[in-house]
């Protein structure tokens, strides 16, 4: 592959597994495709790769906690965290240009919540930055090998940063119009430069009423989240059925409108009660398996 610096690969018969890299002045572009070779004219076109799906929800609705539950069931189904800590803990980041020792550590999270006039925009600002860092982390070996049907379950997605989150706080007014459009202008110039990396092949939308993510928001007890109200829940779901659900949602990438979409009922305790675990992971493994 030309240019590229291929970090590991995995073969077999014609099957291929390559994680590389590109470096071009300052960004280091991975991507990492799995499968079939195909070797006409010398030219290597790899058709298909590692499915890359997210997990789409309100706050609280349990998408960790389902996420954990795909990762225990296969192996070959990987789950990618939110960096939520890193948002509650900005000078704990990797960019150190950015973020000098002198410092003093931000919980850009608990300001989000506490101003959210002041500081939505930097919030959504550095969310996004941060998930694209992680999203763009090479998978792990075990997903690579030749044998495996690997299956990248993302917690949230870039499109969620951008038409659930952001545009929700543009809509209330604690994100100007300017703010706005510089936060679209880097969104889409970003999602041009990385997207095929980034880009999904499928969503899982979990989906409950608000009323239960607010019951479980309450439950998990998370500190910063403490002021938020149903009404907030209520604007989020709404949000979340006008992309997924109605199809509403004006969008700027022709890929995320043809993009398979599995609604899950959430509003059931799945936590503890296997039955519907079972269910669920059912209706999961059918979804991949068409993706
Ligand atoms: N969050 C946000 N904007 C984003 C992504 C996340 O405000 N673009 C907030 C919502 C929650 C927390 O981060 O307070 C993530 O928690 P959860 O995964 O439970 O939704
Ligand atoms: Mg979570």
């Amino acid at each position: 592959v030309t240019g590229r610096s291929v970090v590991s690969s995995t073969s077999r018969n014609d099957r291929l597994g390559v994680w590389w890299k590109t470096t071009t002045d300052a960004v280091t572009k991975h991507s990492c495709f799995f499968g079939e070779l195909h070797t006409d004219s010398k030219q290597i076109n790899v058709v298909s790769r590692i499915k890359r799906v997210s997990v789409e929800g309100n706050i609280a609705v349990g998408k960790s906690t389902f996420a954990r539950l795909l990762r225990s069931e296969n192996e070959d189904w990987e789950a990618v965290q939110e960096p939520v800590s890193t948002w509650q803990n900005v000078e704990g980041t990797s960019s150190q240009t950015v973020v000098t020792p002198q410092q003093t550590v931000s919980n850009l999270l608990q300001m989000m919540y506490q101003d959210p006039q002041r500081w939505s925009y930097t919030f959504q600002t550095f969310s996004c930055m941060s998930r694209m860092r992680t999203q763009l982390q090479p998978p792990p070996e075990r997903l690579l090998r030749p044998q495996a049907s690997p299956v990248q379950v993302f917690e949230r997605s870039v499109y969620s940063d951008r038409y659930i989150f952001a545009l929700n706080m543009f809509e209330l007014g604690c994100i100007s119009p300017t703010e706005w459009a510089v936060y679209q202008n880097w969104h889409s110039f970003l999602l041009e430069q990385f997207g095929w990396s980034l880009q999904l092949e499928g969503i899982i939308y979990l989906r409950a009423p608000p009323e239960t993510c607010m019951d479980r928001l309450r439950k998990r007890g998370r500190e910063e989240e403490r002021g938020v109200e149903l009404a907030y829940l209520e604007k989020l779901h709404s949000q979340h059925e006008n992309w997924l659900v109605h199809k509403t949602t004006e969008l700027h990438f022709d890929h995320l409108k043809r993009v398979p979409v599995l609604t899950l009922d959430a509003s059931v305790e799945f936590e503890r009660d296997v039955e519907v675990q079972k269910r669920l992971i059912t209706q999961v493994k059918t979804f991949f398996d068409g993706l």
